[in-house]
């Protein structure tokens, strides 16, 4: 089974990070393919050339022709395609439960999904949140405490091992981190694991590597720095002196550098350098490199 995957924004697509994540977590094999938030033509007219008749992303082509074009779509859809992968907890309360915290967050939340829209290149340090934004961050506290009351979870996750649920919440977590939201103890330590999760943290560097800034963002608040785990100091360098030949990535031989603890380390363009600098742990491949000496 092959699938592509449309994706938009790195920095600011809340649903593609949600679409993204239901395959990296899993481990699910993709071909991405990028929608350009910047340019002239809308997201649904870039669709309607390449998946028609997709408007939004992320957007999901299977190999047998499907055309799944809502999260949730593809979330049951990859549950059932990869049952191996076990996207729903396994048992059946933890199931249920995740099931009714995903529905409610595809359909909820409207206060906080308008006024903090997700930035991933931007925390404020105070956004002064309107009533409603209050009431859905109750709503997320009541919820996410009754999930882990009733599932029980040895880890930082909503219903067990990371499921469905938590791709859900993952950019959720981020606009409560972002925009320095209130949080109650449960939410506290669940929005962290979010900001400390590696797939998450790819994800947001991707964006950073790419400088993605799109002004209809933009809020007006004070700003603030990122608040998950600082990343190791990492730069680029010119030239293609490295400790290794091939890229960790693709294997293809070395064009760009960065420099990391007085060493050098090599990729096959910049985009792969750029990434790896803007979080190098979030890597598995590159902390193998590391490790290596
Ligand atoms: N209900 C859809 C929502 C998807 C959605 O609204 N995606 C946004 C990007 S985060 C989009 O494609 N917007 C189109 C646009 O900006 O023109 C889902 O569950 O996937």
């Amino acid at each position: 089974m092959t699938y592509t995957l449309y994706l938009g924004d790195f920095t600011y697509s809340s649903w593609s990070l949600r679409g993204w994540l239901l395959f990296e977590k899993f481990a699910i094999p993709r071909r991405e393919v990028r929608i350009d938030f910047n340019a002239d033509q809308s997201v649904a007219a870039q669709l309607a050339a390449l998946c028609p008749p997709a408007r939004t992303v992320p957007t999901v082509v299977t190999d047998d022709g499907a055309i799944l074009s809502e999260s949730l779509s593809i979330a049951e859809e990859l549950a059932a395609r990869h049952p191996e992968a076990h996207l729903w907890p396994t048992i059946p309360l933890a199931r249920a439960t995740a099931r009714t915290l995903t529905a409610e967050m595809h359909s909820g939340f409207s206060a906080l999904r308008n006024d903090c829209p997700m930035n991933l290149a931007t925390a404020y340090r105070d956004s002064q949140p309107s009533e409603a934004v209050l009431a859905d961050l109750d709503r997320l506290e009541t919820i996410w405490t009754h999930a882990r009351e009733t599932c029980r979870p040895d880890g930082p996750w909503l219903c067990g091992a990371y499921s469905i649920a938590d791709a859900f919440y993952a950019p959720v977590a981020a606009r409560l981190a972002g925009y320095n939201l209130p949080m109650g103890e449960t939410a506290r330590a669940y929005v962290a694991a979010h900001l400390a999760d590696p797939a998450f943290r790819r994800w947001r560097a991707m964006g950073l590597a790419r400088r993605e800034y799109l002004s209809r963002y933009a809020k007006d608040h004070p700003t603030t720095d990122w608040p998950g785990p600082a990343p190791l100091a990492a730069h680029a360098v010119d030239g293609t002196e490295a400790e290794n030949d091939a890229c960790p990535y693709s294997g293809l031989p070395v064009t760009h550098a960065l420099e990391m603890d007085g060493r050098r380390f090599g990729f096959c363009n910049a985009f792969c350098r750029d990434k790896t600098v803007a979080d190098p742990a979030a890597w598995p491949a590159f902390m193998a490199l590391l490790d290596k000496r």
